[in-house]
């Protein structure tokens, strides 16, 4: 897809705030660290428009963005910072469901894992998640470019078989850095919204 324009909408830290209309959405998941802004931005080729955090983990709030004035992305709060404080990690699970289980206008999720770690218990539970939603949703891993063909191969099979188990058949290999997958992850993108009218 080309991308004609990409701006910043707005932060919500409540439903209320969620914009009005039916904008599709494309929803972005994962660990705090993992890449999920470095993703939305290489995919959009414009730098600096989800900001990469050296504070991972703080924010609480879904940003959303419009893109070539048709579909929304939005980044939802990462998850699994051990830093952040208690009361912080269990508003979390509430603010991603209730948008994850509420928002009619969702039509893909993406989540996100690190390519060169196996997926965690947290990001088990959130895949469960989406599975029990039943709403359309990729698995992405991300970070390709910090290993060798070899350790990708053998890390992408591991994460399907881990994912597999749940449901996903398919993990794509990404790098914000080569742009590695970015034709897939857009290919998903563009089939969702066609279905989706
Ligand atoms: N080498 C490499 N580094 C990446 C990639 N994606 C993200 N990073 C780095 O990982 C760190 C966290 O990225 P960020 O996008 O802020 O993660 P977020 O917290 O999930 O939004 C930053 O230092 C990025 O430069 C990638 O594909 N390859
Ligand atoms: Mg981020």
């Amino acid at each position: 897809m080309k991308v004609t324009s990409a701006s910043f909408v707005k932060s919500a830290f409540e439903p209320k705030d969620w914009p009005k209309g039916d904008v599709p959405e494309v929803a972005f998941l994962g660990r705090s660290n993992v890449g999920k802004s470095s993703l939305i931005n290489s995919l959009l080729g414009v730098k600096g428009l989800a900001r990469t955090s050296s504070t991972p983990g703080r924010t609480q709030a879904l940003n959303f963005f419009l893109i070539n004035a048709r579909f929304h992305f939005v980044d939802l709060p990462g998850y699994g910072y051990a830093r952040v404080p208690r009361a912080i990690r269990e508003s979390w699970g509430e603010i991603v469901t209730s948008y994850l289980a509420k928002r009619e206008k969702l039509v893909l999720s993406i989540q996100i894992v690190d390519s060169r770690h196996e997926p965690t218990t947290l990001d088990g539970q959130l895949h469960e998640w989406l599975l029990a939603y039943v709403k359309p949703h990729v698995v992405v891993a991300t970070k390709a470019d910090k290993l060798s063909q070899n350790e990708l191969r053998r890390n992408i099979g591991r994460a399907e078989k881990f994912f597999g188990t749940q449901g996903a058949g398919k993990v794509i290999a990404y790098s914000a850095m080569t742009g590695r997958g970015r034709e897939q992850i857009w290919q998903a993108i563009i089939e969702a919204l066609t279905v989706s009218h």
